[in-house]
């Protein structure tokens, strides 16, 4: 019997992957790329396998793959100056209440309601809205009970690294392979304006000691990771003119030490979060002075730059959330697991991905080779899409736009810019778009499937030029193109 026809736009809703899906029913896979051809030069064979599916360790990944996070783990043993207990943890995600606190048995029926709905989950994350293992035992029991429902579901934790070492043993017997762990410093000096306590072997410490017991366990934690092989990306939130200089040495610390990946999240804080902080006016980071940090550490420990700060119980691809399409009360008491989506959603990307892959890599390559041979600069971009690595989401739907830079290095992911989007109910408002392009400070360029006169005539005003022309190409094929444009040359000669 034949195979019934699967589309990725019929197994995903709300997104739309119309031209995805028509490439991979044409069998549209180039044979030179397809499977996983994306793994960088530099990178072992066994380790890209354990982070080609994982959208938060592989900035390619996360065009295609969805983490869910439960948030199992309400409590915590140390005070951040840039939290408070009624709010998400910042480490993993942005402030704001979690919806709703689960037991264990509860969460493994949201997981199971959500990986039956949302074909891309590949990962499940617990990032709070406490801390992960200080919270062990409703951590470990969430772990233990959804491999028996889902054994292919990567099982990825965050956590402040205090209690960590205490369960190293343990994550290695539960095969977790990716673990987080936030570190804001390692200058116990700095870690004090940071950390006003701890709670530590059934005492409360402060001040100096306690950032420099902090610091020890989070080295330790890395350090035992490191040795046993787990996966471990360090985040430190940047707050400027306590620790933005700082983490430089944070950044050789942990790439000595082991660390993966090194993710620098801005500080998110204002008065009515209630955090210290917040109440204290500490701002944070302008989106080109985190920029500007991430480019200073090309080099050192290699960089997650994708990071969209999710909330402790978000769910869907990084930069969605369809928490709210999930709440306990909409999922039935006796929910059982249907692989049959996310094992067809993976064939048809499998092919996608092979095609994207083919593009981004001519295109990359004709940019390095137009840069270098012209001397030219570098092209800033902001691209509005809904994932599948396509410019495929309208100006005024986007709530956020993924930023590129077009150079001498190819073109790079270098981060994203939230915003609030500018059509509301069919009109454009201009109180949004004058925020829009103020968030798009510093792009050269904006790339989108559908922008009206109005907009693109503002933008212009700007200094920033935006075109629907390549709406639902590949976005690297579309910024080379732009590139070669911008430093006259032809693209399709330089190709060649
Ligand atoms: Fe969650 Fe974190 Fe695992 Fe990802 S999030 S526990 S590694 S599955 Fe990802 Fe979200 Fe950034 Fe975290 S985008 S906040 S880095
Ligand atoms: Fe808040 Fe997380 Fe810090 Fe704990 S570790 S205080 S939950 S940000």
């Amino acid at each position: 019997m034949n195979q019934p026809l699967i589309t990725l736009d019929s197994l995903i809703e709300p997104i739309d992957f119309d031209a995805l899906a028509k490439t991979a029913q044409s069998g549209g896979c180039s044979t030179s790329s397809c499977g996983s051809s994306a793994k960088p030069d530099d990178m072992d064979a066994g380790v890209w396998d354990r982070i080609k599916d994982h959208p938060c360790y592989s900035e390619e990944a996360h065009h295609y793959f969805a983490r869910m996070h439960v948030a199992v783990a309400p409590a915590c043993n140390i005070q951040c100056n840039y939290c408070i207990r009624n709010y998400d943890c910042a480490n993993e995600s942005r402030p704001g209440v979690v919806s709703e606190k689960l037991t264990p048995d509860q969460a493994v029926r949201k997981i199971i309601a959500v990986a039956n709905e949302v074909p891309q989950l590949s990962v499940l994350g617990i990032a709070g809205p406490g801390d992960s293992c200080y919270d062990w035992k409703k951590t470990r029991a969430t772990f233990d009970a959804i491999v028996k429902e889902i054994p292919d579901i990567k099982l990825c934790l965050s956590t402040n690294g205090l209690a960590l070492p205490d369960h190293v043993d343990e994550l290695m017997e539960m095969n977790v392979d990716h673990v987080t762990i936030t570190i804001n410093m390692v200058d116990p000096e700095i870690g004090a304006k940071i950390y006003p306590w701890i709670f530590y072997q059934n005492k409360r410490w402060t001040g100096l000691e306690a950032s420099k017991l902090l610091h020890e366990r989070q080295m330790l934690g890395l350090e035992m990771l490191s040795t046993r092989g787990i996966l471990t990306k360090i985040n430190s939130v940047m707050i400027p003119g306590i620790n933005d200089e700082h983490l430089l040495e944070v950044n050789k610390w942990v790439k000595a030490r082991g660390a993966f990946l090194h993710n620098i999240m801005p500080l998110i804080s204002a008065a009515e979060h209630g955090t210290h902080f917040g109440l204290t006016g500490q701002r944070g980071p302008k989106p080109m002075e985190l920029k500007a940090l991430q480019d200073r550490l090309e080099g050192g420990a290699k960089l997650m730059r994708h990071c969209r700060q999710c909330r402790a119980d978000a769910v869907g691809l990084l930069g969605e959330d369809r928490g709210q399409e999930f709440t306990l009360q909409q999922i039935p008491e006796d929910v059982s697991y249907d692989p049959s989506k996310r094992e067809a959603y993976r064939d048809v990307v499998a092919k996608e991905r092979g095609d994207q892959l083919a593009a981004k890599s001519d295109a990359v390559d004709t940019v390095k080779s137009i840069g270098t041979s012209t001397g030219g600069g570098s092209l800033l971009v902001a691209v509005a899409t809904k994932g599948g690595g396509r410019i495929n989401e309208h100006f005024g739907h986007a709530k956020e736009f993924q930023v590129y830079e077009a150079g001498r290095k190819g073109i790079q992911f270098v981060g994203h810019r939230k915003v609030e989007n500018y059509c509301m109910g069919g009109f454009g408002e201009d109180a949004s778009l004058e925020g829009i392009i103020e968030m798009l400070d510093g792009i050269d360029l904006v790339l989108c499937s559908k922008i009206g006169d109005c907009p693109e005539a503002m933008l212009k005003a700007a200094g920033i030029r935006a075109t629907d022309a390549y709406a639902f190409d590949y976005i690297e094929a579309a910024i080379g193109r732009e590139y070669a444009e911008a430093f006259g040359v032809e693209f399709e000669a330089a190709v060649a």
